[in-house]
């Protein structure tokens, strides 16, 4: 991560879009709107996030979400906090969320936009109860023209991702934001209420020493994904002659946010626990918004065999194995399952 150059240093979240928008001409000003109501939501999450046991936020709500898993209350009050934010601003067409079967339609009585918003309201929110970090992941689409958006106008390959980003609710809070042009960090400064910029053009190294992955699933894994572990395992002795650490956080936002600031890969293989499901992870608000601000800082983003942002996504809530992060690793991982599928 590049230091803030002076010139740029505590340059306000609004300041750096309205420099986008006018300065640059990366964005329009729906796509300004878009990322400051969402970043709006992010701060109100934060301080949900933030009340802990003080506030009635914690545990479950009793409710299971499309994926059939258990929601927490704050699964429930962020996925509900983003869609108030975003309904009457006329920069949307639809939304998205891992925590609705179906989009979201803009009511009639508001105005409709150009885009279409894919998010996981709270990533990792079986950690929120055990007080360790969890975010909001965000995806912006161009609702096609004309369109009132149904589920397939959704379905579109990471490349079409006009914006993406996601926000860390830590010891700080923390939005990363890429619009194609680099990536780029604000901390939330909580006394100004407001996302100052702390990062310009953040970079992966393209090799590394960390590795994140959970390795109880081990024995459920492909031979090529194994081979690879053991090859990070073997250290010193083994064919890579360098020892590795391993992080796993088991929030997906604070394990990219970590490779982010210091490289890394991050992996959610494909594991015959359940050989219906290709991963664990979903591709539309979580892999692809992912692997663009991966690539944008220079790393790789695969599923083990292709480019995460090549993926034609043929539902909304799909799932795909993950290998993203410090670009060589990616390439020695994805080498090895490409070489068991071609040996057959
Ligand atoms: P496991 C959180 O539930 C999540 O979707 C990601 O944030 C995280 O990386 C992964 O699942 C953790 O999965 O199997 O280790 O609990």
């Amino acid at each position: 991560m590049s230091s803030v150059p002076a010139s740029s240093a505590g340059i306000s979240l609004s300041r750096f879009l309205i420099e986008a928008q006018r300065d640059q001409g990366h964005i329009d000003a729906q796509l300004r709107l878009l990322i400051e109501v969402v970043a709006r939501a992010c701060k109100r999450i934060s301080i949900a996030v933030g009340r802990g046991a003080l506030g009635d936020v914690l545990g479950t709500a009793g409710t299971e979400n499309v994926q059939g898993e258990t929601q927490k209350k704050l699964d429930v009050i962020s996925n509900e906090i983003l869609l108030e934010a975003n309904e009457w601003g006329g920069h949307l067409a639809g939304l998205a969320s891992e925590e609705m079967d179906h989009p979201h339609p803009i009511p009639n009585r508001y105005p409709k936009g150009e885009y279409l918003l894919v998010f996981d309201p709270l990533d990792g929110s079986s950690n929120i109860d055990v007080n360790i970090s969890v975010g909001t992941i965000f995806s912006v689409l161009r609702c096609p023209p004309g369109a009132n958006p149904d589920e397939a106008d959704f379905l579109q390959p990471g490349t079409r991702q006009v914006a993406a980003g996601y926000a860390v609710y830590g010891s700080s809070t923390v939005l990363v934001l890429t619009l194609g042009q680099g990536v780029y960090q604000f901390t939330l400064d909580r006394e100004q209420g407001s996302f100052v910029l702390t990062g310009t053009r953040l970079t992966i190294p393209e090799d590394t020493g960390e590795f994140a992955i959970n390795m109880s699933n081990l024995r459920h894994w492909e031979a090529p994904m194994r081979r690879y572990i053991e090859e990070l395992l073997a250290g010193t002795t083994g064919p890579r002659g360098r020892d590795f650490n391993m992080r796993w956080v088991a929030s997906m936002v604070a394990d990219v946010h970590r490779i982010l600031t210091r490289g890394g890969i991050f992996i959610y293989p494909r594991d015959m626990k359940d050989p219906t499901k290709p991963g664990k992870l979903r591709l539309m608000y979580e892999a692809n918004p992912m692997a663009f601000i991966v690539e944008q800082a220079g790393g790789a983003a695969t599923t083990g065999r292709q480019r995460i942002l090549d993926v034609v996504p043929e539902t909304l809530h799909q799932r795909v194995p993950v290998f993203l992060g410090s670009k060589n690793e990616v390439e020695r991982a994805t080498e090895l399952h490409r070489m068991a599928d071609a040996a057959g």
